[in-house]
């Protein structure tokens, strides 16, 4: 079946997406306050290869160019983050002005091209003073975010439409405070259980005060999510599968949907209990106007004894003898068409959209050239099961790729290479790629 932009109706948002941390760079300049991520990519090793974001793909000076480019490949619409402690360099209290004005710049600009700005307030860079008082797992988080998200729509919400409260709150919580794998490194089942009810309550609240701060705008949060399959059809490995899934893909959207912590199918959320207040179940619910699913891969589990609180293990995609990217993350297109289904069939049948999805391959530049071919397979062919879905009557209304230039990838650095455009670091030259050229093809042959 060929792929037509066309297939998925005039109303489809198509954009790419990316995050703060991952491409500014200028950790210290214009008054920026250290984030929890430059704590932790300064610290020895804490990040395989050693590397930081201090410098990234030097967004913050290249912004412009980096526009140009996308509008050059007709993209048109931008999903970004604002890093929190360059508004706010204390997370709180004192707004630094060139930081505003830096957000403000990359708005207008992106106006002045026809991309429209789609804002997520906090992926993943938490001011590193509010992280010296607890961070997420202190409830004063709630009345931080607010103070901060309140600044921006006050700054921005004037010129941007679309705002997305969280990104991806299982992966800063979990990977954050109980793996110890991410900023700001800690592993305590405590703080991750106190941190993941803040989270939640949070991307509620968040939501709640942009709607009462401007109507006219679209509000969503986004989740990562991964479809899920027992590696047997012993009973053993199918409620581990149950276990791993609610935790993966049901923690945080159930609350926001009003239908509580999944806590029948993980137990083990019981412990969250002490966290959660009189009044706290009705604040964890709210009515957004999208939800953000973001899929790369899906998951085989099977259960073992030796892992302890869950009992559940991923069998690594490494084992299967399966096609991996560069993450060492099967290609399984059939996920996202499974999970749009599955987010699809809850209540209230909110829109969905697909705001983040790629992949990393090691790609070679070669005179000039990334002749990216398995990008531009894999996005096809996720593509091909979004339009499954979407004909067989799921809400789903926009796809955003991540990503648009080859990044810092977390605690892996920047081996894997996601982007549309391949950024070389050590000399910041931006060269795009067959992928960039087949999703401008692709964004330009619709015929309505
Ligand atoms: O790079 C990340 C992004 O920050 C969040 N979602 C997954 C991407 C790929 O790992």
């Amino acid at each position: 079946m060929q792929l037509s932009k066309d297939d998925f109706g005039a109303d489809f948002t198509w954009g790419v997406s990316a995050a703060a941390y991952q491409i500014e760079g200028a950790h210290q300049t214009g008054g920026k306050g250290a984030s929890v991520w430059d704590t932790f990519s300064n610290t020895k090793g804490k990040i395989k290869s050693g590397e930081t974001g201090n410098v990234a793909c030097d967004f913050y000076h290249k912004y412009a160019h980096d526009l140009l480019l996308m509008h050059q490949l007709h993209i048109p619409n931008f999903r970004f983050s604002i890093s929190w402690s360059r508004v706010l360099p204390n997370g709180t209290g004192f707004v630094n002005r060139s930081g505003i004005e830096f957000y403000n710049r990359l708005i207008d600009f992106c106006l002045e091209l026809d991309i429209e700005p789609w804002i997520t307030l906090y992926h993943w860079d938490l001011p590193y003073e509010l992280e010296k008082k607890g961070g997420w797992a202190n409830r004063e988080i709630i009345d931080w975010f607010n103070e901060y998200v309140q600044l921006c729509i006050s700054r921005f919400g004037d010129r941007v439409k679309n705002w997305m409260v969280l990104n991806e709150p299982m992966v800063f919580t979990g990977a954050g405070y109980f793996l110890g794998i991410h900023a700001p490194g800690k592993r305590n089942l405590r703080s991750f259980f106190a941190a993941a009810h803040h989270a939640a309550l949070c991307q509620a609240e968040g939501g709640r005060l942009i709607r009462s701060l401007k109507s006219d705008c679209k509000i969503g949060t986004t989740f990562s999510c991964s479809h899920v399959e027992p590696l047997t059809q012993d009973a053993d490995d199918i409620s581990a599968a149950v276990r791993m899934d609610t935790l993966m893909n049901r923690m945080f959207i159930e609350p926001l949907l009003g239908l509580s912590y999944p806590v029948k199918d993980l137990p083990l959320l019981e412990r969250m209990g002490e966290f959660i207040l009189p009044g706290d179940e009705q604040k964890l619910a709210f009515d957004m106007d999208f939800i953000g699913i973001q899929n790369y891969t899906r998951e085989i589990i099977r259960y073992s004894r030796l892992v302890p609180l869950i009992n559940a293990k991923i069998v690594s995609a490494g084992r299967r003898n399966v096609e991996t990217t560069a993450m060492d993350w099967e290609v399984y297109p059939e996920s996202i068409y499974h999970l749009l289904k599955k987010f699809g069939a809850y209540p209230g049948k909110t829109q969905l959209i697909v705001t983040e999805n790629g992949a990393a391959f090691p790609d070679i530049l070669s005179d000039g050239v990334v002749a990216d071919e398995k990008r531009i397979k894999y996005l096809q062919s996720y593509l091909k099961q979004v339009l499954r879905a979407k004909q067989e009557g799921v809400n789903v209304n926009g796809y955003f790729v991540w990503t648009f230039l080859d990044n810092f990838e977390w605690a892996e650095g920047y081996r894997p290479r996601f982007g549309l455009v391949h950024v070389d670091f050590s000399t910041q030259k931006r060269t795009i790629k067959n992928s960039g050229r087949w999703y401008k093809n692709f964004l330009d042959a619709a015929t309505y």
